[in-house]
């Protein structure tokens, strides 16, 4: 609830922002839109809807600080940045559009973080449900605001939230939330490890049901039950889920029975299954019909930009994972994969410590092509004996990778895969995951239909 005679103030006019204002429009709501951007350029459709009034571009003063007492702020926009902290200091009151979600209090609210696969559990549970007959939408970080899932009548609203969402949200209620796991990532925003840990178990601070990852030492048990759990080891109870490797082969496994293995489903690699496991654990939780979910699962096709193999010719298989903006995705990527490997990493590093990654590709002798800003630093980094490439962008890689992928033709028979799975943000060379995820795939259609 907005208790002020002053209007409220949003901050970022991106997605967010405009689902803010749209929702305020609705409910009779004052605003003002404040973006930090002094040359952003607004569309026609924008100004008709908001109007230029309502919008301030570049620095936001001290002056506009004080003519609002609340303000709603774009997940894009970091605690450090200095207005928040005179807004902080101001004693104002900060939200977010995940607050004005909570305040709408809808029914069957189920809550996705974790530093992977988030948007694959969301997606998949949003399948599940519909193909059950229910009535459910995802929103949130997944690209659709929150605020819009108010516009429809749902039975089940999943909201897949990211650490950035979760850091200024002062209260999210849900009847079941759930953490896929947690690694480091963007700690150039949150800092520590510790206070990343700590926003993601936001979700769980006013959620009925925690859903549990077992197998992750950096997500707390609490103490409370681990019903409708789900891990990578041997479930503890038949409400619960896991994986079991038997003959060459991976299952899912609900209590001690096999259900689903994984030559039955589009999805590739171990990581998947724990996607899986996570997205049954809450099917089982709301006591919904499992052998109907698996039917489901096995006709879910792969995520866009994850791990989706998009062409094939001559033994040799091009998979776009780009996506895969931290070292931990590429190891569950490289991990998925089998015979030779040729994998393209690169774009604006998040870390120096790839020792992990580095272990992985000196035991799966994978062949590196290293691209991007950060071409040299990985090069350092990852010391090995295989074959490695620097190149500056995305079609040198594409080339170079081709290039090894006929010398190793010529040599073996064995699968090719040639993987981007870049562990690395793309903001060195594109707007976005999705934008460096197209480039590669049609240079690569281009070249070698
Ligand atoms: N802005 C400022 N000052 C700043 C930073 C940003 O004014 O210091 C302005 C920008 O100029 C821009 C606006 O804020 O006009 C953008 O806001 P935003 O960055 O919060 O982006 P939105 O368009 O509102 O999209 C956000 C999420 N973006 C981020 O968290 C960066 C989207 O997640 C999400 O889909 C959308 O809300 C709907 O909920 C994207 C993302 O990259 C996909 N998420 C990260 C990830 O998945 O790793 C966390
Ligand atoms: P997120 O929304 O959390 O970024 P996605 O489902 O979009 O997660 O997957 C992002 C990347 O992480 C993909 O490239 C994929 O290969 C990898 N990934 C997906 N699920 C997992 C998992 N459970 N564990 C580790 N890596 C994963």
């Amino acid at each position: 609830m907005i208790l002020s005679k002053l209007p409220t103030a949003i901050i970022g006019l991106g997605k967010t922002g405009i689902s803010i204002a749209k929702y305020f429009d609705k409910n009779k709501v004052d605003y003002h839109i404040y973006d930090t951007r002094s040359n952003l350029i607004i569309s026609k459709k924008i100004l008709n809807q908001i109007g230029t009034k309502k919008i301030t571009l570049g620095p936001i003063s001290i002056e506009s600080i004080n003519d609002h007492d609340n303000f709603i702020v774009s997940p894009g926009i970091s605690l450090e940045h200095n207005f928040i902290t005179k807004i902080k200091s101001a004693n104002k009151n900060i939200q977010t559009d995940i607050d004005l979600f909570d305040q709408e209090k809808r029914k069957n609210v189920l809550c996705i973080t974790g530093s992977n696969g988030k948007t694959t559990v969301t997606l998949l549970l949003e399948h599940i449900l519909n193909s059950l007959g229910k009535k459910a939408k995802a929103g949130g970080n997944i690209g659709l605001p929150a605020l819009e899932l108010l516009e429809t009548n749902l039975e089940y609203n999943i909201l897949e939230l990211s650490s950035f969402q979760l850091e200024m949200t002062k209260k999210i209620s849900c009847l079941a939330s759930l953490i896929t796991n947690i690694t480091p990532d963007h700690l150039d925003r949150h800092k520590s490890f510790e206070n990343y840990k700590y926003i993601k178990h936001k979700i769980f601070e006013n959620s009925e049901k925690q859903i549990l990852n077992r197998s992750d030492q950096n997500i707390y048990k609490t103490g409370k039950n681990i019903t409708f759990s789900f891990g990578s080891d041997k479930p503890p109870n038949n409400s619960s889920f896991g994986i079991e490797f038997s003959k060459g082969l991976n299952y899912v496994i609900k209590g001690k029975e096999r259900i689903l293995c994984e030559n039955e489903i589009k999805l590739l690699g171990r990581h998947n299954l724990e996607n899986i496991c996570a997205s049954l654990a809450i099917i089982n939780f709301l006591g919904l019909d499992i052998n109907k979910a698996l039917e489901s699962i096995k006709d879910f096709n792969c995520v866009e930009h994850r791990m989706e193999k998009f062409h094939e010719k001559r033994n040799v298989h091009w998979i776009n994972d780009s996506k895969s903006t931290n070292k931990d995705s590429t190891i569950s990527a490289v991990n998925a994969l089998k015979g030779n490997i040729i994998l393209i990493l690169g774009g604006r590093s998040k870390t120096n410590n790839y020792t992990d990654l580095e272990k992985i590709v000196n035991k799966k002798s994978i062949y590196l092509i290293l691209y991007g800003e950060c071409n040299q630093l990985l090069n350092k980094n990852i010391k090995t004996d295989n074959d490695k490439i620097v190149v500056e962008n995305i079609d040198d890689a594409v080339t170079e990778a081709y290039k090894v992928a006929n010398f190793l033709l010529k040599k073996n028979k064995d699968k090719i895969s040639i993987l981007l799975s870049p562990a690395c943000s793309s903001y060195d060379m594109y707007d976005s995951y999705e934008e460096r995820g197209r480039h590669f795939k049609s240079k690569v259609i281009k070249e070698y239909r």
